[in-house]
């Protein structure tokens, strides 16, 4: 079952990173940065990362690492998502933010660490895979999380709100902030399954899509989820001014649009057969999830 499967892998990612952090010198930013990463959050990326390695055969040691360095990256752009100069929330993952907890100037150091030691982590010498692959596997990962990533999509999103933008430009938008982390994901996957570059483009652009079929269901969530759930106030994106599909087309027709997207996701996953089944289901959950 998915949930397990979740927990799971979940588990395995927070132990190698307690494991790793704990092989470094100590820094009064471990903890702000464990808290910002470890013992929370669904880790779906990982769950995307190992499930697509299923697809290739992949040995799951050869994925761990990539799986803790997009956690990394991700939870630091959480962190940094909620800062007042950006979201301004208060809770995450069912608890203060980082920087209610930890004051925003460590919230914003420990948020850098996690970026740099995403980097690390892939980098590290103990991480046996060819270099040139290694060398591919970071590029990308910078290419995805800076200013033609996330940040670039983050730095939209803020420009967006209380705006007029249509649907392209908010698909532009979303497929940065969000997408791009999990273009990333299958993307890594097919560097380490030496797949060739129309295969690779081909694993991009569907883990764009899943990207955006994940913030498609954070902003139903946003609608119609449970705080308790979801672990963060609901209905903030109105109230913030955000852009996002569903202020765009309204509920029902954003709710098609991301079935339809759905459906065309899975048809792609259709030629790997029922070795893409741990993707299909992860997929289902994305779009079906309530936290
Ligand atoms: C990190 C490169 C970088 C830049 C910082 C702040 C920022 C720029 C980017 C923010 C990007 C962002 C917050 C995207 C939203 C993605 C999203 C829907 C997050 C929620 O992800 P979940 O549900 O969270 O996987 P959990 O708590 O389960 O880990």
């Amino acid at each position: 079952m998915i949930k397990n499967r979740l927990i799971k892998n979940a588990k395995k990612i927070d132990n190698f990173l307690i494991n790793y952090l704990n092989r470094q010198d100590r820094s009064l930013l471990i903890n702000p940065m464990k808290y910002g990463v470890i013992s929370g959050g669904k880790k779906i990326r990982s769950t995307v990362i190992l499930s697509a390695g299923k697809i290739f055969n992949l040995d799951q040691r050869k994925l761990i690492n990539i799986c803790a360095a997009v956690e990394c990256i991700h939870s630091y752009s959480l962190i940094h998502d909620d800062l007042p100069c950006m979201d301004d929330d208060s809770i995450r993952r069912g608890k203060p933010s980082t920087h209610i907890k930890f004051g925003e100037a460590s919230a914003v150091l420990a948020g850098n660490s996690l970026l740099t030691l995403a980097f690390e982590i892939i980098s590290d010498k103990n991480y046996l895979i060819n270099p040139k692959l290694k060398n591919e596997i970071i590029k990308s990962l910078a290419f995805c999380s800076g200013h033609t990533g996330i940040a670039g999509g983050q730095e939209l999103d803020l420009k967006f709100e209380n705006k007029k933008k249509n649907l392209k430009q908010i698909i532009v938008m979303q497929k940065k902030k969000t997408g791009k982390l999990f273009n990333f994901c299958l993307y890594a996957v097919g560097v380490l399954a030496k797949r060739n570059n129309k295969e690779k483009k081909f694993l991009s652009i569907l883990g764009e899509e899943i990207g955006l079929l994940f913030q498609f269901a954070d902003d139903f969530l946003d609608i119609r989820g449970s705080k308790e759930l979801v672990g963060k106030p609901i209905k903030k994106d109105k109230k913030k001014g955000k852009l996002t599909l569903i202020n765009l087309m309204g509920y029902e027709k954003a709710h098609n649009y991301a079935n339809n997207l759905k459906r065309k996701i899975l048809l792609k996953l259709k030629k790997h057969g029922k070795k893409a089944r741990d993707l299909s289901d992860t997929i289902e959950f994305i779009l079906g999830r309530n936290f």
